[in-house]
């Protein structure tokens, strides 16, 4: 078919130009991957984190915005590995024991890897001794803990609470439907996030 001259896209990847294809033209183009993370990826999601705030966006493109990140990531992460981005510094996520719910904890992990943080993510069903494990090989990291029930609100407490008396300088961040910035203070949490972006905005005024 006819090239369209304005496409910055080479023609075998038109009508496919998916997150993936467009950072490995960028890349290929000469372009920065740190200017890609910073001038594209970055902003990008940001605006998907503020508009899923506002509620203009709904969790279907917050999970196929989070999708395409993670496929740009993917493009970028041999240039993360070699030292040519500079990481914030390294944040340390789970789903608290007895608690399965992923969703929620694997979009606010890619938004934070996404922020230029290093993500240790433990999975789902976590107690607090993998937590200070991971901490204990992370010193300066910050600890993040997500819960969906009602019911294991109750680990997320007790994992605070094993938190602080092992490593009492640890910074610990919580989020998940049912958490409340009151049930934050009662446990003695640092910062509830009630969405990906708020978590985001928390961890870069850590780091600068
Ligand atoms: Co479950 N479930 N579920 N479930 N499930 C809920 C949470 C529930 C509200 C449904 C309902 O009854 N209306 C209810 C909880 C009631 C309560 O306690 N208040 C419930 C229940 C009861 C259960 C079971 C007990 C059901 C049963 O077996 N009887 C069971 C428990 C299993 C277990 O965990 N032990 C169960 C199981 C499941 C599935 C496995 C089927 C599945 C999970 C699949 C998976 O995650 N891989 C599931 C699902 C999908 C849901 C609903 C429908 C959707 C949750 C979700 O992913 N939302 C949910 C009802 C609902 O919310 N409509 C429900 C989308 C996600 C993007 O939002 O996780 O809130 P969310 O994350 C948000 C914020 O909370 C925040 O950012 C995200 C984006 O804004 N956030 C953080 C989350 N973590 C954060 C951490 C941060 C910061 C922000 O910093 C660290």
């Amino acid at each position: 078919g006819k090239v369209d001259q304005k496409s910055p896209y080479p023609p075998h990847l038109k009508g496919q130009e998916g997150a993936h294809e467009i950072t490995k033209v960028a890349i290929e183009a000469g372009i920065l991957a740190q200017e890609i993370l910073d001038n594209a990826l970055v902003p990008a999601m940001e605006k998907v984190g503020t508009k899923f705030s506002e509620n203009k966006i709904f969790v279907p493109q917050m999970l196929m915005s989070a999708k395409a990140m993670g496929a740009s990531m993917f493009q970028l992460k041999p240039f993360f590995a070699s030292g040519d981005i500079k990481s914030k510094g390294t944040f340390i996520i789970g789903t608290v024991k007895g608690d399965l719910h992923d969703i929620g904890k694997n979009l606010v992990s890619m938004m934070i890897e996404g922020a230029g943080w290093t993500v240790i993510d433990l999975g789902v069903d976590v107690g607090a001794d993998k937590f200070i494990a991971a901490l204990t090989e992370n010193p300066n990291a910050v600890v993040g803990l997500s819960a969906l029930l009602t019911t294991t609100m109750v680990s997320m407490e007790e994992i605070v609470d094993s938190i602080k008396k092992e490593i009492p300088e640890a910074k610990v961040l919580i989020g998940g439907a049912p958490v409340t910035d009151e049930f934050c203070m009662k446990i003695g949490a640092d910062f509830y996030a009630p969405d990906p972006q708020k978590a985001v905005d928390y961890l870069n005024r850590k780091a600068s």
